[in-house]
This record gives structure tokens, C-alpha cells and sequence, in this order.
């Protein structure tokens, strides 16, 4: 199991978060998201065999947001 934070930009309420957490949560091989708002960071737990971080910053980039 894989643990990567990551900084992410452009969210301006909880809600935002929330659509990350489920965004990504619905990936194949993602165990866990984790989204503050307030800290502007998101923790994500994966198998590296199925998800890469790049598929992750990819796929909250694609809703509007950046992840680095
Ligand atoms: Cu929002």
C-alpha cells in the first residue's frame, strides 16, 4: 500500500473537498482519500499494482483543480 499527500489548489468550500474525496475514492485500487479543505492537501492511500499518483493528479486535475 502506497501513501501520498498532496498540495491542492483551487478549492473554495468543503464541498469541493468533498467531490475530490469521492472523485478519487472511486478509482480502481484506491483504498482510502482524505481532502481538507482547510489545509488545502489530500492523502490518498493506493495499490501501486492498480494506481499511480499520476492517474490521481490527473484525475483532480480534470475537475477543475490543481494537485501537486
Ligand atoms: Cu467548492
Amino acid at each position: 500500500m502506497t501513501k501520498i499527500e498532496l498540495k491542492i489548489e483551487g478549492m473554495h468550500c468543503g464541498s469541493c473537498a468533498v467531490g475530490i474525496q469521492m472523485m478519487v475514492s472511486s478509482l480502481d485500487g484506491v483504498k482510502s482519500a482524505e481532502v481538507s479543505y482547510d489545509k488545502k492537501i489530500g492523502v490518498f492511500e493506493f495499490e501501486s499494482s492498480k494506481v499511480n499518483k499520476d492517474k490521481i493528479v490527473k484525475t483532480i486535475e480534470e475537475l477543475g483543480y490543481k494537485a501537486s
